[in-house]
């Protein structure tokens, strides 16, 4: 389906500048290779350079730049972004919140180390700097529903603990250097393309398994709520975000909402066009992780500042969801 091209103030703009050429750190995650394309058609192939450590499938290639770059390599980062005369970074790159438990000291490098390589270039060559944080940037002690924008955060995970450093070392160095940082805290996102070590995983194996076996093995309780968002509206929230006049941001750092399920709740949507078995199977160490997390964001601000607007309700995107898996695995 097409991604909507409202609210784009980019294009409305009267003095139309000159599109912006865009690096995608972590390019072959969930997220990457869609933020690309819908880049892309905005603002020119060439002007959006995908980045991972993997070698990219062929059809990577044939849309468009792709080049090789490990975070942790700070050289060689600076050596692609000088060449392609980059002016914006959105850095996706990060071990997510279950496979950081099973590897603090590599979530450390990735999420820290290479952090700090991104925010130092940044702050280096006058780039703008997207990075999404996440639900899981807060903890047990902080409201679960609404969770504000401004709240207590003591993560329980190193994955939220190092998303809580970058939000605040991102606005350390906007009130100290200038430099533009932004970033959106994402609920889990929905998409045919899977994600890798989340806690909010299952939400995208559920449609995996209800078109290939028709049963599901969910790894938390029936009845955990967590915010959940699917991938056209998160990729509308970076476009948007990016795009967003610097002086109509009142704050760095947003809270973005769409809806918020529970499995039980996802099982009786997906039921509603396949048939679906599931067993629960918890996994304590994921149970434990989305015990901490918020049920449902408040995302006014986000509204109000730079027009939030998402379109996929839990209804509307199950259809388009089993639809996607379904062409993807035939
Ligand atoms: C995870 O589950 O770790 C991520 C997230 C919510 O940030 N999907």
């Amino acid at each position: 389906e097409p991604l909507r091209l409202q609210c784009c103030r980019y294009l409305a703009s009267d003095q139309k500048p000159t599109p912006p050429r865009t690096l995608i750190t972590g390019s072959l995650g969930q997220l990457g290779l869609t933020l690309a394309k819908e880049m892309r058609s905005r603002y020119g192939r060439e002007r959006v350079v995908c980045t991972d450590i993997r070698k990219p499938p062929k059809i990577v290639l044939q849309s468009g730049p792709y080049r090789y770059a490990n975070i942790l390599n700070k050289s060689g980062l600076e050596e692609i972004l000088v060449e392609h005369r980059i002016d914006q970074v959105v850095h996706f790159s990060a071990l997510l919140s279950a496979i950081g438990e099973q590897n603090v000291t590599l979530a450390l490098q990735v999420n820290i180390e290479g952090f700090h390589n991104i925010i130092d270039l940044c702050k280096i060559h006058e780039l703008k700097l997207f990075c999404p944080s996440t639900i899981g940037a807060f903890g047990p002690e902080t409201p679960k529903n609404p969770t504000p924008d401004l709240t207590l955060q003591r993560p329980k995970t190193i994955y939220g603990v190092s998303k809580v450093y970058m939000e605040l070392l991102g606005e350390y160095y906007h009130h100290r250097y200038g430099l533009d940082f932004r970033s959106a805290r994402f609920p889990g996102i929905i998409s045919a393309t899977t994600p890798g070590g989340g806690t909010t995983d299952y939400a995208v194996q559920i449609f995996y398994d209800a078109i290939e076996s028709g049963h599901h093995e969910c790894f938390l309780e029936p009845n955990t709520r967590l915010p959940m968002m699917y991938i056209s509206d998160c990729i509308q929230s970076v476009v948007q975000m990016m795009e967003c006049p610097a002086e109509e941001l009142t704050q760095r750092t947003y809270n973005i909402a769409a809806f918020s399920f529970t499995p039980a709740e996802i099982v009786a949507e997906v039921q509603k066009y396949v048939p679906l078995t599931v067993e629960y199977k918890v996994d304590k160490t994921r149970q434990k992780i989305a015990s901490t997390w918020p049920e449902v964001l408040e995302d006014k601000n986000a509204r109000k500042d730079w027009g939030w607007d998402p379109q996929y309700t839990l209804e509307k995107m199950v259809p388009y969801m089993l639809q996607k898996v379904k062409s993807q695995l035939h």
